[in-house]
Order: C-alpha cells, then sequence, then structure tokens
C-alpha cells in the first residue's frame, strides 16, 4: 500500500539532498513534484492543493537551524502536513454511559460491511465487552447467512428476524441487548447507493430509531474519490461519526485516506487489511504518515504483535531463549503466530529500511507451509534435539513432509543460526549479522 505515492514523495524530497538552505526555486520544483504525486495517488484535488501550499508556508518560514539538514527539514514538515490533514490524533471510538452503545454500520454495496462488523466485534470482545451482531441487511438471505457463520467464527451472538422490517429488528435487537447485558450492539446493514432513496430513507429511519453513538461509513478504498464523495452524501442524510476503510491491503493508490477528512468532515476511525478477522486497526494518523514516507511502522507491529501473544508466554518464550531451551516446537509456535498476524510482506514492511530490500526478496508464504510439513515430520526426540537428526532421519523427514533432503538441511542449518544469533543476543554481544529467517526465500 502507498508504494506509487511512497516512491514519488521520496523523488521529491531527494532534491533537497547536498542543498545547503531551502529556497523559492528549489522548493518550488519539489511542490510541483509533490502536488502530481498526491493528485496521481488519486488524493482529491483540493485537498493536494492546500498540501502544498501549507508545506510552502512553512518551509519558507523555517531557518534551518543547527544540524537539521534542508533535506531532514523538508520530510519532517510534509510528515506533519501528511498526520494533520489526517486530524492529528487517532479518534477513539465513542461508547454510550448507558449500555448498550449502538454501532450503526452503512456503505455501499460489497465495501466491506459484514466483514468489518465481523472484525469490530472481535476486536471489541478482546477488549472486554460483550458485543452482539446485528443483521438488518434483510434484501439477500445470503447476507444474514453470511453475518450468522462470521458470528459463530468469533464466538459473538447474532440477532437476527425473519421479518422485512429493518426499522423493528434493529430495535428489537437493542431491546435484546438490554435484556441480555450485551453492552455494544452492532448494526450490519444492506449496501446500497445513494441514489436509490427507498433504500437511503430505511437507513435513516434505522438511525432516527436507534439513534446509534457510533455511525460508521465503511467505505472501499480502492473506489478512492468516488467513495469519498459517497461518504459526504452518506453524511448529509446519516450524519456518520466516523468512516472506515477497507481494502487498504489491496491495490490502492491511499488518496482516500487522506482526503477522508477534508471532504467528508469525519475522521478515519480504522483500517481493514485484508480479509481475515484480525485485519482491523484503528487508524493512528502519525503512523500512516510514516508509512507513506516509508519510515516504516514499528509501533503498529508491536501492538499486533502484542495482540497475538500474552505477556506469560513472551516471558516463558525469553526464558527459553536465554537458557538456549529453543526447539522446534517452540519455532512452530513462532510461525503460527506469524502466520495468524496476516501477510508477512505487509508486516516485513512495517520494519523501517524493510521496504525496499522487501521487493527484492521474494517472500511467500507457502514456503512457510513448507517449513511446517518439515517440522511436523520430526519425532517430538528430534524437535527437541535436531542434532541427533543424522542423514538417514533426514532423508525419513523430507520423504515424509514431501520435501528434498536438501530442504530439510537448509532449515536445520537456518534453525542452527538462528539459535546462535539467540545466544549470541542473550550474551549482550550485537550480532552484526541477520540471519535468514527460515522460509524466506
Ligand atoms: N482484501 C480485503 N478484502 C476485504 C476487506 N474487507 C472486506 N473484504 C472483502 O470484500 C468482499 C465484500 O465484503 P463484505 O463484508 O461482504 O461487504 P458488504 O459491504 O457487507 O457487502 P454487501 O452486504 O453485499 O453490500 C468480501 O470478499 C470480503 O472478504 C479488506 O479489508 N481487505
Ligand atoms: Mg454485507
Amino acid at each position: 500500500m502507498f508504494e506509487n505515492l511512497q516512491e514519488k514523495l521520496e523523488l521529491a524530497l531527494k532534491r533537497f539532498r547536498g542543498q545547503s538552505t531551502i529556497t523559492e526555486e528549489n522548493i518550488a520544483e519539489a511542490l510541483v513534484e509533490i502536488r502530481r504525486a498526491l493528485i496521481d495517488a488519486d488524493v482529491n484535488f483540493n485537498v493536494a492543493k492546500q498540501f502544498v501550499e501549507d508545506v510552502k508556508v512553512k518551509a519558507l518560514g523555517q531557518e534551518v537551524k543547527g544540524k537539521l539538514m534542508p533535506e531532514q527539514l523538508i520530510v519532517k514538515i510534509v510528515r506533519d502536513e501528511l498526520v494533520a490533514i489526517m486530524g492529528n490524533k487517532m479518534s477513539e471510538l465513542q461508547f454510550s454511559s448507558q449500555a448498550p452503545t449502538v454501532i450503526l454500520v452503512a456503505g455501499l454495496q460489497g465495501s466491506g460491511k459484514t466483514t468489518f462488523c465481523g472484525k469490530l466485534a472481535k476486536s471489541l470482545r478482546k477488549k472486554g465487552r460483550q458485543p452482539l451482531l446485528v443483521a438488518c441487511d434483510i434484501y439477500r438471505p445470503a447476507a444474514i447467512l453470511q453475518l450468522e457463520q462470521l458470528a459463530s467464527q468469533v464466538k459473538i451472538p447474532i440477532y437476527k428476524e425473519e421479518t422485512k422490517d429493518a426499522v423493528a429488528i434493529a430495535n428489537n435487537a437493542v431491546a435484546y441487548a438490554k435484556k441480555f447485558g450485551r453492552d455494544v450492539v452492532i448494526i450490519d446493514t444492506a449496501g446500497r447507493l445513494t441514489i436509490d432513496e427507498e433504500m437511503m430513507t430505511e437507513v435513516k429511519n434505522i438511525s432516527d430509531s436507534v439513534k446509534p453513538t457510533e455511525t460508521l461509513f465503511v467505505c472501499d478504498a480502492m473506489i478512492g474519490q468516488d467513495a469519498v464523495t459517497t461518504a459526504r452524501a452518506f453524511h448529509e442524510k446519516l450524519s456518520l461519526t466516523g468512516v472506515v476503510l477497507t481494502k487498504l491491503d489491496g491495490d490502492t493508490r491511499g488518496g482516500a485516506t487522506l482526503s477522508v477528512l477534508h471532504v467528508v468532515g469525519k475522521p478515519v476511525k480504522f483500517v481493514g487489511t485484508g480479509e481475515k478477522l484480525e485485519a482491523l486497526e484503528p487508524f493512528h494518523p502519525e503512523r500512516i504518515a510514516s508509512r507513506i514516507l516509508g519510515m516504516g511502522d514499528v509501533l503498529t507491529l508491536v501492538e499486533k504483535a502484542e495482540q497475538q501473544y500474552d505477556q506469560k508466554q513472551a516471558e516463558e518464550l525469553e526464558d527459553k531463549i536465554r537458557k538456549n531451551q529453543f526447539t522446534f516446537d517452540d519455532f512452530l509456535d513462532q510461525l503460527k503466530i506469524i502466520q495468524k498476524m496476516g501477510s508477512l510482506r505487509d508486516l516485513l514492511g512495517m520494519i523501517p529500511g524493510m521496504d525496499k530490500q522487501l521487493k527484492n526478496v521474494n517472500i511467500d508464504d507457502k514456503a512457510f507451509k513448507k517449513v511446517e510439513a518439515i517440522i511436523y515430520s520430526m519425532t517430538r526426540e528430534e524437535r527437541k534435539s535436531p542434532k541427533i537428526l543424522n542423514g538417514s532421519r533426514r532423508m525419513r523427514i523430507a520423504k515424509g513432509s514431501g520435501t528434498q533432503v536438501q530442504d530439510v538441511n537448509r532449515l536445520l542449518k537456518q534453525f542452527d543460526d538462528m539459535q546462535k544469533m539467540m545466544k549470541n543476543m542473550t550474551r549482550g554481544k550485537k550480532s552484526r549479522f541477520m540471519p535468514k529467517f527460515p522460509g524466506m526465500g
């Protein structure tokens, strides 16, 4: 995501390398490029225009102080400005002081509403809430089924009715939540077009009737500007409280991300980054800005890892590493955690400096499957002490996992390197090389 924009901004900002000052001339050329980069990324025209004007004013008004080089200064200004147009601070989901909090989810067809409802329910439950999912998309029988399947996957109750009255269903669901102690009601609605008066009136009636604390517009980031414009039309009818951008993992140019606040007047609250139910992130303007500028995003990475990991597990692992008892079984656990975190490429892309290297590296999630198969073909004893793996054992493992002996050898070598590195780290020595993570091509 944002790759194109990132590359172009980088080129524009490189102009300042080796320059001693920021002048009217050198900034003018860079600003033309920045503006073009934004427009190409499908950022709203007015937003792009305002953006470069603000950058210009700030850049020319600043003296280059001390050690801050013009290039660094301009990166800082651009970063701050990116953060500013996304609203500076993260917009938290609001909860009603009187349970239940009602969250109404609306948007165009296929934008990812139902998936988002499932993701949100899951993430709220992790935070100790008791959500209830409500099926108000009564037009397609498959829609209710889809929500039911998501609900059962995350083990969260769903409220549905056979009736064809979405307003009544929403109301009854809120009453049900009160009665059974569900503190957050998430209402999934049918996809609708703003030109469809009847459908728009229906969602407005639901809103008037249940008075949601949050009305979230789910918006497919891949559609870009058009989707942002539609959000505005929904806002006029529904008073949105926030926007959810989905499919940011796909081939999006990212323009929607930068335009939403300006065009709709409401902040992005969440971004969807995949089809899996874990692929939901709160929207942090600073982090997105860093990602756009290619500085990596360590914070998001850490947060994701934490979600999958409880503290106790982490401590146990650390202890094992320290005692040099890290086995293939532990390794298998780590692999599973990594896979759960979503696409590895995205994840590694958040590490500063990784992005560019990654472009030349072929990371294949399937390679993990191969590694897994090899480990599964080992006996318990072998997983604990790989030293005993002689030629015939290696042969047996290769056969059992449908791989080649070379694959087994490679994995063993990499595992050995990894153990050595861990040993060094725990002894406080700095290892200058990072061994290849097994499974990475
Ligand atoms: N890659 C990716 N796919 C997503 C994301 N969110 C949803 N999808 C996919 O988009 C498709 C549509 O998602 P739904 O949740 O059914 O969309 P909807 O808005 O409920 O659709 P309707 O109810 O038909 O209006 C599905 O195939 C989802 O798996 C996302 O963040 N990333
Ligand atoms: Mg749906």
